[in-house]
Order: C-alpha cells, then sequence, then structure tokens
C-alpha cells in the first residue's frame, strides 16, 4: 500500500532522534534537582523502583516506555482507562458503559449490537419511555484481566456496572468492548473478580442492592420477599451460568487459588433499608461459596429457574450446601486473596481491623456443628476505616486506611504469630496519603506473580494537592515506591471521576495487542452481511450507495486523505446507515466521519469497518468530514451531503 501519510514517519523519526537524550537528560535531571551525590544517582539509575524516588515523573523519561500496562476504572464516568506505570500518564480511554464522542462509542451500530444484545425485556420497556436505544451510563469499579492457573493471561478484562446491574468484557487484542451482560434477577452488580483457577471460567459478580426475587410489583414493601443475588458469569459465552441466593447484601468479593471456593463480603446482614438498620449489628459476615457443589446441583437439575437464570437457594436458614457465613465485624468491605494461595484478607471498614481467613481450612465449615469463625487465623488492629488489601509477593500487605488517610504495611505471617499470642508487631510501617484512600494496588498483587516495586493508591479526595478547578475537585492517584522497607510516595496523580480501582499488568502478558485491525474483525461480522446482501465489496474501493425504501446505506472507504464519496444524496427522513471501511494500513492512522448537524461522529482506525445510522435532517447541504487527524490535508478530508424535499 502506497504511504500517504507524512506524520507518522516525521514523528517515527522525532522519536528515534530524542528518545536516547531525553533519557539521559532526565536522569540527570532528577538527580541535581534532589541534590543527590554521583554514586547515589548512579545507584538510583540503574534500579527501576528506586529510580523513581528521584523525580515525580516514575523516573520515565520523554520518549521511554512504561515498565507496567495499569487498567483503571472510571466510576460513574463508565469507561475503562489504560495509564503506563510508573509514569502514571494516561494512555488511552476505552469507552465501555458510556457514550463516547470521539469513537462514537454508544452510536455505532457495532457498538449498540453489543448494548443490546442482552438487555432484558423490561430495560427495554424502560428505553423506549425515553426514546433510548441503549443506556448510557454505567459506574465500572472493577476491572480486572482473565486468568490461567492463578496468573493474567492477557485475554479479556472484565468489568461491572453498578448502576445498571451489568458485566463487560474488553478484548485485549484490540482494546474494545466486545461483550455488555445485563443480569437478570441481580440488583447494582458491584464486586466482581474472575476466576483464578484452573482458568477464568466465571466471572464472579456481586448484587449490592436487596429486592423481590420476582420484581414485577406485584410486592414492594414486603421485606420477606427481598433477596440478594450472588451470579456466576459464564466468561467465554458472556451468559449467566447460574445464580446463588443470599441473606444479606453482597458488597466486594474474590476467589482462591484452587478453583474451589469463590467469597463475598456482606455489609448488610440486617437486610436494612436505611442507614441506621445496616448498621445496627455488631457482626456481618463473609458469604463463602462451594462451587463443587453448586456445579454439581446445576448438572442435576436442581435448580429453580428464574427469568431464565438458573437459580440456587444459598440463604442462611436453608442451611444449604451451597454456602457459610462467617461473622466478620460490622460492615466489612474489601475482600483480597493473597498470592500465598491460602489467606484470605477481609477489611473491616467500621472495625479498625483485617480479618484474615485461611482458605484451606473452609472445607471444615461445611461439616456438621463447625464454628463459623474456624478459619480466623488473625485480626490485625492496623488502623481506622482499612477498605482495601493489596499484596507484594514477600507476604506483605498494604491495607487502605479510609479515616486515617494512610497506608499501612503489615506482614501477614507476623499477624498470624501475633494472634496466637506471640510478642510480634505485624504492623511494618504507615505512610500518609492525601486523601482518604480506597483501592490500593501492587503490581500483579492479585495474582501468583505479585512484584515488589510500585503501589498505586487511589485517594478519593485531593483538596489541596492541585491547583483549585471549582467545587468539584479531582481524586488523587498516588504512586508508592515498595522496594524498600520504608515505603516512599513518588507520584501525585489528578484523575477524573472516579477510579475505584486499577490493576498493573507485565508488558510481556500483553504481547496479542495489534496496532492494525483484521479486516474479517467479529466486530463488524453484521456489517458485513449486510454489504454483502447489497453487493458491495467492503473490502474494496466502495462508493455506493443503496437505496431501500427509505433506508438509505451510504458504502465508503477512507484512504488519507480521502472519502470515497465526495458526496451522495438522500432525501429529507431517510433513514441513512453510513458504512466506511478504511483502507490505510499504517500504524496510527485513524479516520473518523462527523456529519454536521446531526450528532453523528465515530472512529474509523486503520482496515476498520464502522458504520452509524441517522435520519436526514431537513432538506439542505451537509458537510461530512474526517474527525480524527489523520494527514496534512485532514481538514479538506470532507464532502457534503443533499438532503432534498420530500415529493409532495
Ligand atoms: Cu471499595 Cu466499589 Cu471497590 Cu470503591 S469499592 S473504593
Ligand atoms: Cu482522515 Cu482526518
Ligand atoms: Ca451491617
Amino acid at each position: 500500500m502506497e504511504t500517504t501519510d507524512n506524520r507518522g514517519l516525521s514523528r517515527r523519526m522525532l522519536l528515534g532522534a530524542t528518545a536516547g537524550g531525553a533519557a539521559v537528560a532526565g536522569t540527570l535531571g532528577g538527580r541535581l534537582a534532589l541534590g543527590l551525590g554521583g554514586a547515589a544517582g548512579l545507584t538510583a539509575a540503574t534500579s527501576g523502583a528506586a529510580m523513581a524516588a528521584t523525580g515525580a515523573d516514575g523516573g520515565v523519561a520523554p520518549g521511554q516506555l512504561d515498565t507496567y500496562y495499569g487498567f483503571w476504572s472510571s466510576g460513574q464516568t463508565g469507561e475503562m482507562r489504560i495509564l503506563g506505570v510508573p509514569s502514571m500518564r494516561e494512555l488511552m480511554r476505552v469507552p465501555v458503559f458510556n457514550r463516547c464522542s470521539a469513537t462514537g462509542w454508544g452510536q455505532t451500530n457495532e457498538s449498540i449490537r453489543i448494548h443490546q444484545r442482552t438487555m432484558t425485556d423490561k430495560t427495554k420497556t424502560i428505553l423506549a419511555a425515553n426514546g433510548k436505544k441503549i443506556h448510557d451510563n454505567g459506574d465500572l469499579h472493577h476491572v480486572h484481566m482473565s486468568f490461567t492457573e492463578g496468573k493474567y493471561d492477557g485475554r479479556y478484562l472484565f468489568m461491572n456496572d453498578k448502576a445498571n446491574s451489568r458485566i463487560a468484557r474488553i478484548r485485549c487484542d484490540v482494546m474494545k468492548c466486545d461483550a455488555i451482560l445485563e443480569l437478570p434477577n441481580a440488583k447494582a452488580m458491584h464486586g466482581m473478580r474472575p476466576q483464578k483457577w484452573p482458568r477464568t471460567n466465571y466471572i464472579f459478580a456481586n448484587g449490592e442492592d436487596e429486592a423481590p426475587l420476582i420484581n414485577d410489583g406485584t410486592t414492594m414493601d414486603d421485606l420477606s420477599t427481598y433477596v440478594n443475588i450472588f451470579t456466576a458469569v459464564d466468561a467465554d459465552k458472556m451468559e449467566v451460568a447460574w445464580q446463588v441466593m443470599v441473606s444479606g447484601n453482597l458488597d466486594n468479593c474474590d476467589a482462591d487459588y484452587e478453583g474451589k471456593w469463590a467469597f463475598s463480603t456482606s455489609y448488610n446482614s440486617e437486610m436494612g433499608m436505611t442507614l441506621a438498620e445496616m448498621t445496627e449489628s455488631e457482626m456481618d459476615h463473609v458469604v463463602v461459596f462451594n462451587i463443587a457443589e453448586i456445579e454439581k446441583a446445576i448438572a442435576e437439575g436442581r435448580f429453580e429457574e428464574v427469568n431464565g437464570a438458573k437459580v440456587l437457594d444459598g440463604r442462611k436458614d436453608a442451611n444449604s450446601p451451597f454456602t457459610r457465613y462467617i461473622p466478620i465485624a460490622n460492615n466489612p468491605h474489601g475482600c483480597n486473596m493473597a498470592p500465598d494461595r491460602k489467606h484470605l484478607c477481609v477489611a473491616g471498614k467500621l472495625s479498625p481491623t483485617v480479618t484474615v481467613l485461611d482458605v484451606t481450612k473452609f472445607d471444615a465449615l461445611f461439616t456438621e456443628n463447625a464454628d463459623p469463625r474456624s478459619a480466623v487465623v488473625a485480626e490485625p488492629e492496623l488502623g481506622l476505616g482499612p477498605l482495601h488489601t493489596a499484596f507484594d509477593g514477600r507476604g506483605n500487605a498494604y491495607t487502605s486506611l479510609f479515616l486515617d488517610s494512610q497506608v499501612v504495611k503489615w506482614n501477614i505471617e507476623d499477624a498470624i504469630r501475633a494472634h496466637n499470642g506471640e510478642q510480634v508487631e505485624p504492623i511494618k510501617d504507615k505512610i500518609d496519603v492525601h486523601y482518604q484512600p480506597g483501592h490500593l494496588k501492587t503490581v500483579m498483587g492479585e495474582t501468583l506473580d505479585a512484584r515488589n516495586d510500585w503501589l498505586v493508591c487511589l485517594c478519593k479526595f485531593s483538596k489541596d494537592r492541585f491547583l483549585n478547578v471549582g467545587p468539584l475537585k479531582p481524586e488523587n492517584d498516588q504512586l508508592i515506591d515498595i522496594s524498600g522497607d520504608k515505603m516512599v510516595l513518588v507520584h501525585d496523580g489528578p484523575n477524573f471521576a472516579e477510579p475505584h480501582d486499577a490493576i498493573s499488568v507485565d508488558p510481556a502478558i500483553m504481547s496479542g495487542i495489534k496496532s492494525v485491525w483484521d479486516r474479517n474483525d467479529p466486530l463488524w461480522a453484521e456489517t458485513r452481511k449486510q454489504a454483502e446482501a447489497d453487493g458491495v465489496n467492503i473490502d474494496d474501493w466502495a462508493d455506493t450507495v443503496i437505496r431501500d425504501g427509505n433506508k438509505v446505506r451510504v458504502y465508503m472507504t477512507s484512504v488519507a486523505p480521502n472519502f470515497s464519496l465526495e458526496s451522495f444524496t438522500v432525501t429529507e427522513g431517510d433513514e441513512v446507515t453510513v458504512i466506511i471501511t478504511n483502507m490505510d494500513e499504517i500504524d496510527d492512522l485513524t479516520h473518523g466521519f462527523t456529519m454536521g448537524n446531526h450528532g453523528v461522529a465515530m472512529e474509523v482506525a486503520p482496515q476498520a469497518t464502522t458504520s452509524v445510522t441517522f435520519v436526514a435532517g431537513a432538506p439542505g447541504v451537509y458537510w461530512y468530514y474526517c474527525q480524527w487527524f489523520c494527514h496534512a490535508l485532514h481538514m479538506e478530508m470532507r464532502g457534503r451531503m443533499f438532503v432534498e424535499p420530500k415529493a409532495a
């Protein structure tokens, strides 16, 4: 293919010429700024983590690549973000539950099909009243990667939407969402984790809000009909595998390294509807789910089918073989399995403790007259408001203290020894963070590959840390060097609403990531079928307009800096579908399509096919243009839509 792009070439040359020099300058600059001696500077420059202590950029100079990928949630923004660690530079945003103006996500036919594939009839009714086709908001709390044998495998990222009770999946090869599943029965998907062993067959998802199981308006305030639901999603098919009814609500969950258990925290064992009721009891609980018993019951048909899902009864008074309830001090939150394969850490939130459970003792919980607290092996008092725990590969845990605005580093084995009466202090270090931290994550710390270099701490408040931008402030993602005995804060990262959680991943795991689409990608298979039916070859130069009643399909090709059609003609009120294939094969050569005054815009990346449907407006001339900067003649990459008046 002929290269018409000159921007890519010059940028590559620029990068090649400056990368080496910038790296040297960055290291020197960092060393000078801190006034370090020559010897100290040299040591710092040779060690990745230690080097960061010499600069707020995590030691990554312009033109250098980061050591790790960071995958960030974005809370109520609804997208996933990719950051570089340790630079904390934002590299990309991947729209999922949101509507994205830049990419057309939530507007292109390809993305609407993904949104609508699993929408329940009930949701469609709600949407019809709004006149909308999709939910275009979401509350994305947790991002996790698929596992094979306890380690990230680079296939998929999974995420939850608390707002609309959904789970979504992103393909790691192209970093686009390829499935969204709205869960029946369950309400407000909050905690979400992939199965770690033997591989991610299931995504475990917690319903946070209680509601009547048959939620059709026949019962409203009769709390005896309320249940909460734990869901296992088939991660390959993105369909509900099974659901378990539980007592109390569900907050956060995780899974073990043997494939035997999943577990969830509950802050509302009281089944209270008001704050006073939800904090009434002294103890709430962790629910332990017995995967083998659940699978057996499903295989034997011992389930009730509700709204298309196979539902089991795992409520407390059902004394079921599927669940056990471990009492935990009131209103626990975080639920984190340590990479030692053995210890589950449950953060106390209202209690200053983290409860350490030995998952190898869970079998005993299912025997008769078992002490429900028999798996508790430690309960260190760490500080006020413990929310989540992260792990390094050396047996240490790092817990965020929301109320104290601190991170506390402690040692799991020492906490167990102290619990057994030995005179040993489990707490190793504390560091102030700014302010009110929620999740915190080490690199690959939720896998058997936990690293010992960086800790990312996501603070909910930034208060005085940045220039005042008005009453709405950014959050603050902080980077902490954990390579030494003492934690060292090296970076403040303002961030927009509201990254709850993040994971960091070694680029070696991400080797399947592409720069250019495959022409035959399944994402536009439906669009391709339509083109075939229309007799248009979208793999070749396409400049065809098909009229089908009041439906018009406009096939175009883009090659910088041209659309294959400089104009096309439709009639007022026509339903127009524009289908564009980007024939450019060059890395980074994305085009776009914006139709003026029609609320229409989309991305068309190299070798991709994207389509969008809209209703042609009032008669007149409308310009369309390419809205992703692609060429020196990018501004000239445009054309006209002639909208003719309807015949009288
Ligand atoms: Cu603690 Cu939704 Cu993970 Cu936020 S949850 S912090
Ligand atoms: Cu094509 Cu800008
Ligand atoms: Ca409670």
